[in-house]
């Protein structure tokens, strides 16, 4: 009788656990920009397109560069901007302002009560990462990996692959709920199954890799009304997940 096989399901942060980028990290920087007397303001628009560049320092210096600003004035400044912001989060995040996204907890708790060990594989800091995660989702993760284990940020498979080795399960054996493309491409370099749930950043991005797209983690209206259960863009339960892994020993 061959002995179960370890599952896991390994979870992205910003815009899959929490919808953070428009209306946390996004005002976060701006108020960072503000208090150091940086004239910049990131509308959503904006900071929608800048969320094609990984990392929020390589997002900042991005940015100023293309305003003109030259390397060696802008390099102290990103660091300061960063610190300033990454602060300026963790205050949103103790503030009780940022939630989970619909949803997710229910599916974080049955995947658990299903014997799956659980990640996290995100390409935010650190100094963030642990404090937004224990607010929301106290005990819930067994392996948290940030930009500071996995300096390789998505679309790079690093933090996956990072996050695999430390649950000490088989690429096969997990599957990683993502919101956007270069986390599809980061979950899909380092061999794992994907599904993604979009969100307003993610919605029309090119995901075709992936092996399911939902609107969301609780089927949207439309779905509940569907009376042939026919809509593609159901929720995400516990069976679905466990569905996306190759047949797998059992007990
Ligand atoms: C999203 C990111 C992060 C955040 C900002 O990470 O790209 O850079 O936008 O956080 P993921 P930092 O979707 O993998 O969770 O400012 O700490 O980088
Ligand atoms: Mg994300």
């Amino acid at each position: 009788m061959p002995a179960a096989v370890a599952v896991a399901v390994a979870f992205d942060v910003d815009g899959t656990l929490v919808d953070t980028e428009r209306d946390g990290h996004r005002v976060a920087f701006n108020r960072a920009f503000s208090e150091l007397g940086v004239d910049r303001t990131w509308d959503v628009e904006h900071y929608g397109r800048l969320l094609a560049i990984p990392g929020g320092r390589r997002r900042l210096d991005h940015d100023l560069a293309a305003a003109g600003l030259p390397e060696t004035e802008r390099a102290d400044l990103v660091v300061r901007l960063h610190e300033r912001k990454t602060e300026l989060f963790v205050e949103m995040a103790e503030s009780g302002l940022l939630t989970p996204r619909s949803g997710v907890t229910a599916l974080i708790d049955g995947l658990r009560a299903a014997g799956a060990r659980l990640g996290v594989a995100t390409t935010g800091s650190g100094a963030w990462v642990h404090q937004l995660l224990d607010r929301l989702f106290p005990d819930r993760f067994d392996e948290i990996v940030t930009s500071d284990e996995a300096p390789r940020l998505k679309p790079h498979p690093q933090a996956y692959t990072v996050v695999l080795q430390r649950l000490g399960v088989a690429p096969d054996a997990c599957v990683a709920i993502e919101d956007s493309a270069a986390g599809l491409r980061a979950a899909c370099g380092a061999g794992l199954r994907c599904a993604v749930v979009v969100n307003g950043y993610t919605r029309d991005q090119a995901l075709q890799a992936a092996d399911l797209v939902v609107d969301g983690f609780e089927p949207t209206a439309a779905v509940l009304a569907d009376p042939h259960g026919l809509h593609p863009r159901r929720g995400l339960d516990v069976e679905t997940v466990l569905r996306l892994l190759p047949a797998r020993g059992s007990a």
